[in-house]
């Protein structure tokens, strides 16, 4: 039994091109050999494996995930399990049970990554909360992580069973919502866009509006003007790879040859990333990224969108992998030799109008709540103002006060001297005021009296 793509599948899903050459990197490591697909028709030039590399899943945790892969990937006995577990029994976490086994050495270093990711967490939320400006709220952590279900906040210590078990679980069911995902985001992207172009037409006079809508039609115009779309999957589109990608000749087409051609890092199976890669053909009659009409955002949409069609007609046992077999059988079909014409993305609109008008009270109630924001920052900040100028006030009095007392103190310490002159019968004469009094004017010594 041939169970690769179910196992695969565990992190496959959603976008997960990147994540499936994670998994096969699991699969097609050295240690374990794998079963190939007898099928497989080898290709003159041996295809040489492709080495590993860092790869990314696009989930927040990505680091994490990839980090406990590496380590577990490290301890034998996991990996043999990995190799020998089937898809089910994955998900009923008996592949996270085999962690006990697994060296000491592993899970401390298991330990180690989840008090690293607990931190990380830690600080994400911090970080988050001062930019909500509640830098004097006491943080509840613990019920903030609650919302991170891929690891046992509970226990922010060690890494156990449970948070492998949860590790699974959520990249699995992460991944399979990822193209969801992508989708909302594009609508969203969409109507932004508009929004903005509203915005602009708004600030202009009515001849400028004239002007920027016949322009915005122009560009529409442009855009949707375009070679025939080849149905994704079909024959026509294949083939045109195959003639133009792989400069073969169209008579010579053979599906399986076609096949082993494009599965591009040689483990028997289309995966996502080797799907999208066949249409790039299609898109590049329709995009073109030196052209103000063409959005290279609704290019990689367009292309989701395709290989989501192929994986859905042709992955019949619904692993997220096309493999030869599968797509044998689906050369067979009527959708393949004649295919209906395909709607591309500009034909249809990305959201209904009821949408928009909700995305863009949406937009008019974040906008109030900011300036309510800056509202109250201007007063908080007017009140800081105030304050630092009464503690001005209250500074300048305190420093009058100190340099009176230091005056008073002065005096204290230095009461006038009375400089005593003694006259020649060492009778006192009239005291003569101290240094700092007024100075005699000139000519006073001489009428002191003196005695000769
Ligand atoms: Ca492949
Ligand atoms: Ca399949």
């Amino acid at each position: 039994m041939n169970i690769e793509p179910s196992r695969r599948m565990w992190w496959s899903g959603g976008h997960c091109h990147r994540c499936l050459v994670l998994v096969s990197l699991l699969i097609c490591s050295e240690a374990v050999p794998i079963s190939v697909d007898k099928t497989k028709v080898k290709l003159p030039e041996e295809k040489v494996q492709e080495p590993p590399q860092s790869v990314d899943t696009g989930l927040h945790y990505d680091r994490y995930l990839r980090e406990v892969i590496d380590f577990l990937e490290k301890d034998q006995h996991f990996r043999e399990k990995l190799h020998n577990t089937d898809m089910e029994d994955i998900k009923q976490g008996k592949l996270a049970k085999e962690l006990d086994f697994v060296s000491h050495h592993v899970r401390t270093k298991l330990d180690e990554l989840k008090r690293q990711e607990v931190s990380r967490l830690r600080t994400l939320i911090k970080a988050k909360q001062d930019l909500e400006g509640g830098k004097d709220m006491a943080v509840d952590h613990q019920a903030l992580l609650k919302q991170f279900e891929y690891l046992n906040h509970m226990n922010p210590h060690t890494f156990e069973v449970e948070d492998l078990d949860r590790l699974i679980r959520s990249a699995t069911s992460d991944l399979e919502n990822y193209d969801k995902e992508r989708h909302e985001e594009f609508k969203r992207y969409e109507m932004m866009k508009e929004h903005e172009r509203r915005e602009h037409l708004k600030t202009l006079d009515e001849e400028g509006r004239k002007k920027e809508e016949e322009h915005y039609e122009e560009m529409k115009k442009k855009h949707a003007d375009h070679p025939k779309i080849n149905h994704p999957g079909s024959q026509d589109q294949l083939k045109e790879v195959w003639e133009e990608a792989d400069g073969l000749d169209p008579d010579d087409f053979d599906p399986k040859t076609f096949f082993n051609l494009h599965d591009t890092n040689g483990d028997g199976f289309f995966d996502e990333q080797e799907l999208e890669a066949l249409f790039t053909k299609e898109l590049e009659k329709i995009y073109d990224p030196t052209n103000e009409e063409d959005d290279m955002v609704e290019m990689e949409e367009e292309r989701l969108r395709m290989r989501e069609h192929v994986m859905n007609e042709v992955d019949s046992n619904k692993d997220r992998l096309v493999s030869l077999d599968e797509f044998l059988v689906a050369t067979k079909k009527k959708e393949f030799l004649e295919p209906e014409s395909w709607e591309t993305l500009e034909q249809n609109q990305a959201y209904t109008e009821e949408e928009m008008r909700e995305f863009e009270e949406h937009l008019a109630r974040e906008e109030k709540d900011l300036n309510q924001k800056s509202v109250d920052l201007q007063k908080q900040k007017e009140e800081l103002e105030r304050q630092q100028e009464q503690l001005n006030a209250q500074k300048l009095e305190l420093q009058q006060a100190v340099e009176h007392m230091e005056r008073l103190k002065t005096q204290k310490v230095e009461p006038p001297v009375e400089v005593q002159v003694l006259d020649s019968d060492g009778g006192n004469a009239a005291p003569v005021p101290p240094s700092n009094s007024q100075p005699l004017p000139p000519g006073h010594l001489q009428e002191t009296p003196t005695h000769s």
